[in-house]
């Protein structure tokens, strides 16, 4: 197969720039590494928040560094709106109550409910009222210009590798998450007035954890059972 990507001196002028990525040694690439790998390995999904608050700044660097992600056609399809208005907060708790409560209730299956112990979840969300801020991300499905629907594309990759950089930012902050997804969570749109071009795609409450928050005992998949390596 005969590549057509163009060589570097066939480019056209002016739509293509120099990129010099930031060198390292192999001492600094290798330590690192290792050091992102700590940091990360600390996360964990946080259901009690402390109700201090937050700089909204904090936020904004979270979210504009969830914004450099890659994505189809570099179309950046996602929106990432901000809660703090209690009466916001609460109309969401209300919503994401009912709808839990018939999830847990008869539309989960027996394995669902059996697989999700461990995490001890309920249909009670506190946390989406005492977290300082909730963060939701919704997907644009298609874009719309000068009243023309244009398509994006990958919507689903591009959007879940944005929330992934944020969650990442936002515990290299020193922020606690939450990945809440109550289902179906279409009353989200609505609440937040959002364009028709847009779709719930993530819930995360955020803050500080709670002094006396408990998550958890379960562990992470050892790399051997998660990567295969052909080298
Ligand atoms: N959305 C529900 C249930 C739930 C589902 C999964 I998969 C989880 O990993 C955790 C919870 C809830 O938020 O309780």
């Amino acid at each position: 197969m005969v590549s057509n990507l163009l060589k570097n001196d066939e480019l056209p002028e002016g739509d293509f720039i120099p990129h010099t990525p930031v060198a390292y040694t192999l001492e600094e690439m290798v330590s690192r590494s290792e050091a992102f790998y700590q940091l990360l390995q600390q996360r964990r999904s946080v259901r009690h928040f402390a109700k201090t608050p937050v700089p909204i700044e904090i936020l904004r660097s979270c979210i504009a560094a969830a914004c450099t992600a890659p994505s189809g056609a570099n179309k950046q399809p996602w929106t990432f709106c901000v809660i703090a208005d209690p009466v916001l907060k609460a109309e969401i708790r209300r919503k994401a109550e009912e709808e839990e409560y018939r999830s847990y209730n008869g539309r989960m299956s027996d394995q669902w409910i059996a697989d999700l112990k461990p995490l001890g979840t309920d249909p009670f969300k506190p946390f989406l009222e005492d977290a300082p801020y909730l963060i939701a991300v919704f997907k644009k499905v298609f874009d719309e210009v000068n009243g023309k629907k244009v398509p994006n594309y990958y919507v689903s990759e591009s959007v879940g590798i944005a929330t992934g950089m944020l969650l990442a930012a936002l515990h290299n902050a020193g922020l606690s998450t939450l990945t809440h997804t109550p289902s179906p969570m279409n009353f989200l749109a609505e609440i937040l007035n959002r364009p028709e071009t847009e779709k719930a795609y993530l819930l995360i409450p955020l803050g500080y954890a709670d002094p006396d928050a408990k998550v958890p005992n379960i562990g992470r998949k050892p790399l051997s059972a998660v990567s295969a390596e052909y080298l």
